[in-house]
């Protein structure tokens, strides 16, 4: 017996046609090897060739140029100025501090931001990485246990698992399990350690089996996974693949609930993408997680669209063959049935600032990272703060380690109690601490857009402070200081900073405009859905302010923003995402 799930008439289990190029260029790459190596001692230009342009992805890069400065460099009629972006691999977003130092050093003498940047997915971003200095970035990461490998392209990418450092035992299983998902799931090839590692290839023969959960032609699409402890679904399970949620007896792991086939992506104008909730497969003991795994990871990759990537994702490979038949599927790979989900609440997102004390008595902090963005700000809305300094004085004397959240902050984890004040002050003086930080920021987020990211339409790291100034403005004039909404900003509609599980989210449409949704749930369960189309800065605020003076009059007792605006009729619910988000 296990939970209902849709089932669809004569599913269609593969999509003929002509694949995308994506797979030819996979096909060809030698397992992701390519002719990386060439383009590496081809000085003539920064970039890559198109082919290896999307192959680095798959070992942790982005090839990327300054979007501030392309139309003056193309006017001079130089090439763009080329450089990569790099992501590492953090299962758990765990780091410890002799590998921050390392970072630390390596972002101050060869990225051309100088920042490093925590992201949505518990790792840690550098950008602007020139051509010469990529090798001696992964070897500076490999001297301290680092690596990017599986960061992107189309394979499963860092696995996240909830940041609960209170719950010692817990967090310490339901990590290692991210850790033992994250390397089950991640390409054999040694390409990684052959380019950047300069590691000698081992032959071999036709008959070996490279890649056997992946495949020669890796997934069809990115994909996703998580460990979750509820009631904090901090991760945000539902832009993910495929999820772990952490079951528990009496404080100790007993198994998981498995769901499968969220994501948020979609793109303008394209009624055949949309954000979309994971479906609820059912339980199943922890010993059979990696098997479980396996099995889902290898439906998606022969079932998956491989001829047309807008709709390659699982959460599409789910509707259009069916839930029920895909779990059918998985279960006939795994030799498992999954039993009935077992009981659980998630109550809310988002990370609990300041200190706690584990049940193992040690201290945690944890420091809100506005934008994720740790640099000593010279100029600018940040002026004066000297987060990275401070971060780096932190690491120099803490005995414990860092763990970065899905919501691009960072917890200064097992400190002992005697260097808690040392360690407040150090915060504190460095702007890593400050009373001021309201609520309404503490639940805004953004993705990162201008001016590193390619598909960015409009701004969303560098809007959001600003936005946040007003917003607590107008909450405090209608008499809601101290309440706050859950609110994001993606600079377009790929939805990095999953502006798609948001009581308001903001999606860029061009230079300055938006897409205005509304009605995500507290707990990150419900998609919002569209309330004003390409608006303008003014008429965002307009709206915010009007809505929240209905939500402070018209709220039940406790009642959340996005409850509200569904309850009164402002918005529709969100229930199935193919038949409602785009109705
Ligand atoms: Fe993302 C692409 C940044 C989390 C959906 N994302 C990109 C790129 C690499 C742009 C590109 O393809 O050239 C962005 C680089 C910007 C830059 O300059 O750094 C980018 N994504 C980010 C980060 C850094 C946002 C942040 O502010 O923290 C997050 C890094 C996560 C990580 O560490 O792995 C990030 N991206 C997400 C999320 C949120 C999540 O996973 O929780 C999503 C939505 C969930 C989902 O997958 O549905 C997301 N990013 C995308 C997509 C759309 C995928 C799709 O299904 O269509 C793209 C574009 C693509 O893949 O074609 C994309
Ligand atoms: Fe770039 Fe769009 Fe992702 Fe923002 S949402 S980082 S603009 S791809």
């Amino acid at each position: 017996m296990s939970n209902d799930l849709p089932k669809v008439e004569n599913p269609v289990l593969i999509v003929e046609g002509k694949h995308a190029d994506n797979e030819r260029l996979k096909a060809e790459s030698d397992y992701l090897r390519g002719t990386i190596l060439e383009d590496l001692q081809d000085r003539m230009t920064g970039g890559f060739t198109p082919d290896n342009f999307q192959l680095i992805r798959t070992h942790g890069m982005y090839q990327q140029d300054d979007r501030d400065i392309r139309a003056e460099r193309q006017k001079q009629k130089l090439e763009p100025l080329h450089n990569v972006m790099l992501r590492a691999r953090l299962p758990g977003g765990i780091i410890n501090t002799e590998q921050w130092l390392a970072i630390d050093k390596f972002a101050d003498d060869h990225t051309s931001y100088g920042s490093i940047r925590l992201t949505t997915r518990q790792t840690f971003q550098f950008h602007g990485v020139l051509k010469p200095n990529i090798k001696l970035m992964h070897q500076t990461l490999n001297s301290v246990g680092l690596d990017s490998i599986a960061t992107a392209g189309d394979v499963n990418r860092n696995v996240l698992c909830t940041s609960n450092p209170v719950e010692s035992e817990l967090h310490q299983e339901a990590y290692e399990w991210a850790t033992k998902l994250s390397e089950h799931l991640l390409p054999k090839t040694r390409a990684y350690a052959e380019i950047w590692l300069d590691e000698e290839r081992v032959e071999t023969t036709e008959d070996d089996v490279i890649e056997p959960i992946l495949g020669s032609n890796y997934l069809p699409r990115k994909f996703k996974t998580t460990v979750v402890i509820p009631p904090n679904n901090d991760i945000d399970l539902h832009a993910n693949d495929l999820n772990f949620v952490a079951i528990s007896e009496d404080g100790k792991l007993i198994g998981f609930n498995v769901l499968v086939g969220g994501g948020l992506a979609m793109t303008h104008g394209d009624n055949a993408t949309y954000p979309r909730c994971a479906d609820d497969f059912g339980f199943i003991p922890k010993e059979k997680a990696l098997d479980i795994a396996a099995a889902v990871v290898t439906t998606q990759r022969d079932w998956g669209n491989r001829v047309n990537r807008k709709n390659a994702k699982t959460k599409y490979t789910l509707d259009r063959v069916g839930a029920h038949a895909f779990r059918e599927e998985v279960e006939a790979r795994a030799g498992i049935k999954f039993e009935d989900s077992r009981p659980y609440k998630f109550t809310h997102r988002g990370d609990n600032f300041g200190w706690v004390k584990g049940i193992d008595g040690k201290e945690h902090l944890t420091l809100f990272i506005e934008n994720g963005r740790i640099l000593d700000f010279p100029v600018g809305q940040f002026e004066g703060k000297q987060l990275k300094t401070g971060m780096r004085e932190i690491a120099k004397i803490h005995e414990g380690d860092f763990r970065l959240t899905a919501n691009q902050n960072l917890i200064v984890a097992g400190v002992d109690p005697k260097d808690k004040a040392t360690i407040e002050k150090i915060a504190r003086d460095h702007g890593l601490i400050s009373d001021k930080v309201s609520n309404q920021r503490m639940s805004s987020m953004a993705c990162v857009a201008f001016p590193t990211c390619p598909l960015a339409m409009a701004e969303a790291e560098r809007y959001l402070p600003g936005l946040v100034d007003d917003v607590e403005a107008i909450l405090e004039k209608n008499n809601l200081a101290g309440e706050s909404i859950i609110l994001r900003v993606t600079g377009c509609p790929n939805g990095c900073g999953r502006a798609m599980l948001a009581e308001i989210g903001l999606v860029g449409k061009g230079p300055g405009k938006y897409n205005m949704y509304l009605g995500a749930d507290l707990a990150g369960t419900r998609v919002p859905k569209i309330y004003k189309e390409n608006v303008d800065e003014a008429t965002i605020l307009a709206e915010i302010d009007a809505l929240s003076a209905r939500w402070s009059k018209e709220r039940n007792e406790g009642e959340a923003f996005g409850d509200f605006v569904i309850r009164a009729g402002i918005v529709a619910e969100v229930v199935i995402s193919a038949r409602d988000f785009h109705a």
